[in-house]
């Protein structure tokens, strides 16, 4: 197996501490199962473009309105880039600059809903984003939030969501979250806001991959703003964009610069190209059909043998697993299963009495194990380690299984 250490290296040569604390976590996602969701495992050429010398270069502006000199490389990658995301997703307009999916968040909800405006987003105790008027968030105190959750099934109540908009009469709803399994329906969304004078703001962080795949619904058509990150089940590299319709896209452009941040990530937007290149290609859609039939398996062995994922099962890579009939707490099991190599988050489920540093809930995601190349038979052999944690067994006993795991399906 080539590791870093076989390469010749500055860093190496020249600190050895930054190198050692990397070639650490080099080892660690070698040797580690990512089931964390949010989580993927980029490509090289990824990698290699997120580490050229662009990275030196300052780019404030865009395109051809520049406030620095020598940008034309600058530019004629932010042009790719930007090409490849709209072709990607249908959309007229995307903007690649936001440093990540919550810089995007707020640079879209400051366009759209202006300091102190009104917005309505999905509590982050049901599912939603922290950036979706989460009280201790910014978007919680810039703006004046109301927040839906979900109904007793752990599904979105429409019915809630209108009921909050016509009370709140928001400039903006957001659609989305992070711990959401199912697929949203942007086209009522879009109805509730657009009845109440509000614009829609989709944040399809989680499934943009999926998305771009076409095996889960668009919000593009309904969503006046669709934000994301790039690095989840898209799997490119950290980073986030904003599409935006035809009326919402000047507003969207200057939020994010000179609103928001200042020179781009030229080297992070060197990565989403390449990422978006990749997403492009056939290739693309059946690795996300893949991460698909990864999850849904993964959300039956484990509710087969016992345990209850929130809303009964799931539409995307997402499988919230709820612990609260069991004798284990989400901190728990998060533990034991680091212990057996695999890289998982506790997470809140909807109504949980526990603290969010503890928890009552266990996300698990099928992205990263996918590109690895994991099918259903891996996956069964997954369910059974997490089945056995849960039960209390002692995680040492699964270690090697996980490491032929990780071996058999190195990364890329
Ligand atoms: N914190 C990310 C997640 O894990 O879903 C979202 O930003």
């Amino acid at each position: 197996m080539s590791t870093v250490e076989s390469h010749p290296s500055p860093l190496r040569e020249q600190d050895t501490e930054v190198a050692s604390w990397l070639q650490r976590e080099d080892k660690r996602q070698r040797t580690t199962l990512t089931l964390i969701a949010s989580e993927n495992h980029c490509s090289a050429a990824v990698r290699e473009a997120c580490q050229s010398r662009i990275t030196d270069k300052y780019a404030e502006g865009y395109p051809s309105r520049r406030y620095y000199g020598g940008c034309e490389v600058a530019d004629g990658i932010e042009d790719l880039a930007r090409q490849r995301a709209m072709q990607l997703f249908g959309a007229t307009h995307a903007n690649v600059q936001p440093h990540s999916g919550s810089t995007a968040n707020l640079a879209a909800l400051l366009a759209l809903a202006g300091p102190n405006g009104r917005i309505v987003g999905m509590s982050l105790k049901a599912g939603g984003h922290l950036t979706h008027g989460y009280a201790k968030n910014h978007s919680g105190m810039l703006f004046d939030a109301r927040q839906y959750g979900v109904d007793k099934d752990g599904r979105i109540d429409l019915d809630e969501v209108r009921d909050l908009v016509r009370e709140h009469r928001p400039q903006v709803v957001i659609a989305g979250g992070s711990s959401y399994s199912r697929n949203i329906d942007y086209a009522a969304f879009a109805a509730i806001a657009h009845e109440f004078g509000a614009r829609l703001m989709a944040d399809i962080a989680h499934p943009a991959g999926l998305v771009a795949a076409g095996l889960v619904p668009s919000p593009i058509g309904h969503a006046d703003v669709v934000t994301m990150t790039t690095h989840k089940t898209l799997r490119g590299p950290r980073g986030g964009m904003i599409l935006a319709n035809d009326e919402a896209h000047k507003a969207i452009n200057s939020s994010v610069f000179p609103g928001h941040q200042g020179g781009p990530l030229m080297h992070q937007i060197a990565g989403k190209a390449v990422a978006f290149g990749e997403a492009l290609r056939p290739e693309f859609r059946d690795y996300q059909r893949r991460v698909l039939d990864n999850s849904r398996h993964l959300a039956q062995v484990l509710s087969q043998n016992g345990l209850s994922i929130v809303s009964g099962g799931t539409d995307n890579h997402i499988v919230l697993v709820d612990l609260r009939g069991t004798d284990v707490t989400g901190a728990d099991v998060e533990e034991r299963a680091l212990a057996a190599g695999l890289s998982v988050n506790k997470n809140a489920v909807p109504e949980d009495p526990r603290p969010p540093l503890i928890t009552s809930g266990l996300r698990l995601g099928t992205a990263a194990v996918t590109t690895r190349g994991f099918g259903t038979a891996e996956i069964d052999q997954v369910a059974q380690i997490v089945l056995g944690l849960v039960r209390g067994e002692d995680p040492e006993r699964y270690r090697s299984v996980v490491q032929d795991l990780c071996e058999a399906h190195p990364l890329p």
